[in-house]
């Protein structure tokens, strides 16, 4: 979602250190949802963050671009902005870029303006403090498939005249006019110094007379409006009803969960299956032995039984790229703000906060947009209670171990579909009371007003949506070859040694079960025994480690197991009541390095995430003690 899609913000330092060491730079510049990422892909060949909403980039980003004639331009990818007076973090990165503020980038050489040209009048507001800052500047009107396909048109040498700047008509998510972009990127390098031409620019403080500007150079370069988007319109009239809007909203999110449950199961004992077969011949490759048992036992299938979950996870991103691509988030954003302004948040909140569901991290990045402090470090405290990517196959394997695949809840929803619902919504009233918590006390402030731009409707693209899960993909299947390998590496160790004539120790007095008998008098209560409590602190290093971790446990146990196994050790190990705690201790804990990671980065010290990190495993603690003292009263 916001910022990069992946787990771990991308590195650009080593590419910063290039142009700081004096290479040719270009920025790229434009309003919010303009399409600046989209062009800056093609140009690069990277796969920066696209989405159908205002706010997606909240960083820079930097890509080399080879010209027709082989030579290497810099790009560097900003933050949408409306002027170049920033208010929210991610527009003063834009505005520092362009200003030269950021020392160890200085000055861009030249800059590319990417403006839609389905709103020109209003973008066109945007070109006018840009084009005065007197660098080699190019104006991309981007977009023109849409504005050709709704009937509008403009006359790029009249609209350059009136500008003094070179003008492209280019649609960058369909490739056209790509190369006119190269030729000034080459031109620049050519003619580093050349400026803009001079012309009459209105006075940057001055919004109406912008606007009085924007409007004649419009019309002297013959821009044609396109039509209203029609479709947009009657889309948003349900979309955006009252009392409809939410419905569909709750019933399409149900739909996706039932999905998750009953459409991947295939797909997942096909993985299985793989998973086992390679891992079975394998096996006989490797001498009998330590070796071989520390490979496959212990990281094949402990690895195995996290990436059995990869369906599910493509599933789940499936959804939320089509939310995202076609325009419907932002709608959903609109109506989240009635009801987040009663709990005190804003609504600008909200599209980070659902960002969250994928990862918690590029979600405290999103949070840059969010122009006032203390509402930003309130979305900051609360984004990691949203149900993360990495909590779903715990949660997966758990309602699937407790809840019979046919028991009903709600006419054609299952009972499952209706606890991972429940959990989903736990998190989020989490997210809710905390929110109320810190503005009735250290984040206290008022309201203020929630202003977005509705993008229009767009059909998500194939392609767009089979990279990103690629993508997803990718990163889900690094995190079990890294985090959680080297976490299983590790506790195969633990669960094998001290050694007695050369003979492995039965798990309990094996390092790990010392390590599980530490910490059983706190977790007792909770109804977890020391291999659960193993597993937690296992997956304080990344939550799901701890099916991997439970996988090795019982897989030192039984030789053999799969999915179906781990589910029937499960339940010989935790009673009803129990699962019931872990499930909802781990809705709460804040179990993730690398968000603690981001919190201290993004909040500039330690205060902000100890809080949050002291605040969330203690509500998780009290609330998985209250939820097992209950569940066993009632059973
Ligand atoms: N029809 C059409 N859609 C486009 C074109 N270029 C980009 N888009 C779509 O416009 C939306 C916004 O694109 P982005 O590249 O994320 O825009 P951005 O300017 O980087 O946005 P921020 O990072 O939020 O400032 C996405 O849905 C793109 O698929 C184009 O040439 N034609
Ligand atoms: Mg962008």
């Amino acid at each position: 979602m916001a910022g990069n899609d992946s787990c771990h913000p991308v590195a650009t330092d080593s590419v910063d250190a290039s142009i700081r060491a004096g290479q040719h730079y270009v920025a790229l510049v434009g309003p919010p949802n303009a399409g600046k990422t989209t062009l800056f892909n093609r140009l690069t060949g990277l796969r920066q963050k696209v989405a159908n909403f205002p706010g997606v980039t909240v960083e820079h980003h930097v890509g080399r671009a080879r010209t027709q004639q082989g030579r290497e331009v810099f790009v560097i990818d900003l933050p949408g902005v409306y002027s170049l007076d920033a208010r929210s973090e991610d527009e003063r990165v834009t505005a520092d870029v362009l200003t030269g503020a950021k020392a160890e980038l200085g000055r861009p050489d030249s800059v590319v303006i990417v403006l839609d040209a389905t709103n020109l009048h209003r973008h066109l507001l945007l070109a006018a403090p840009v084009l005065a800052l007197g660098l080699p500047t190019l104006v991309v009107l981007n977009m023109a498939d849409d504005l050709a396909a709704r009937g509008g048109s403009v006359d790029t040498v009249a609209l350059a005249a009136q500008l003094g700047a070179p003008v492209a008509l280019v649609s960058a998510a369909k490739g056209d006019g790509i190369d006119k972009v190269m030729q000034f990127l080459e031109g620049s390098l050519a003619r580093p110094h050349s400026t803009a031409k001079r012309v009459e620019l209105p006075v940057l403080q001055d919004l109406p007379g912008c606007r009085t500007w924007a409007g004649q150079v419009g019309t002297k370069s013959g821009y044609r409006a396109p039509a209203p988007p029609v479709w947009t319109r009657r889309l948003d009239g349900i979309f955006l009803h009252p009392w409809l809007g939410p419905l569909i909203f709750v019933l399409v999110v149900a739909a996706v969960f039932e999905t998750i449950f009953s459409g991947a199961q295939p797909l997942m004992d096909a993985v299985e299956k793989i998973i086992v077969a390679s891992g079975n011949s394998l096996a006989p490759l490797l001498p009998e032995g330590l070796l071989r048992g520390a490979l496959i036992d212990g990281v094949w299938n402990g690895v195995g039984s996290v990436v059995v979950f990869l369906p599910q996870i493509l599933l789940l991103f499936l959804f939320i790229g089509v939310l995202e691509d076609s325009g419907y988030l932002a709608r959903a954003a609109l109506i989240a703000d009635r009801t987040m302004s009663r709990v005190g948040l804003q609504g600008k909140a909200f599209i980070p906060l659902l960002s969250a569901y994928a990862c918690a991290v590029p979600a405290i990045m999103a949070t840059r947009t969010i122009e006032n402090t203390r509402d930003r470090i309130a979305t900051i405290l609360i984004a990691p209670f949203m149900t993360c990517s990495a909590r779903l196959p715990v949660y997966l394997l758990i309602v699937a171990a407790f809840i019979p695949e046919t028991a009903p809840f709600l006419g054609p929803i299952g009972a499952r579909t209706a606890a991972l619902l429940g959990l989903y919504i736990i998190g989020f009233l989490a997210a809710i009371v905390t929110a109320q918590l810190l503005r009735s006390t250290i984040l206290r402030r008022e309201r203020s007003t929630f202003i977005l731009e509705l993008p229009p409707y767009r059909m998500p693209s194939l392609r767009s949506l089979g990279l990103r899960l690629w993508d997803r993909a990718l990163i889900f299947l690094k995190r079990a070859g890294t985090v959680i390998l080297g976490v299983l590496m590790v506790l195969w160790f633990l669960a094998n040694f001290p050694r007695t004539n050369g003979q492995p120790p039965d798990p309990e007095h094996s390092y790990a079960g010392h390590i599980g008998h530490a910490v059983e008098p706190a977790i007792k209560p909770l109804g977890f025994n020391w291999k659960v409590g193993v597993g937690i602190v296992a997956s304080f290093a990344a939550r799901e480690a701890i099916i991997g971790t439970l996988g090795t446990l019982y897989g030192i146990e039984n030789a053999d197991k799969d999915s179906d196994k781990l589910q029937e050790a499960l339940r010989a190990d935790l009673t009803p009541a129990g699962a019931a705690a872990l499930l909802v201790f781990f809705a709460f804990a804040m179990q993730c390095f690398s968000t603690t990671a981001i919190v201290r980065r993004e909040t500039g010290g330690w205060f902000w995430p100890a809080v949050q990190f002291s605040y969330m495993t203690a509500f998780a603690y009290c609330s998985a003690l209250a939820t097992h003292a209950i569940v066993s009263a009632r059973l």
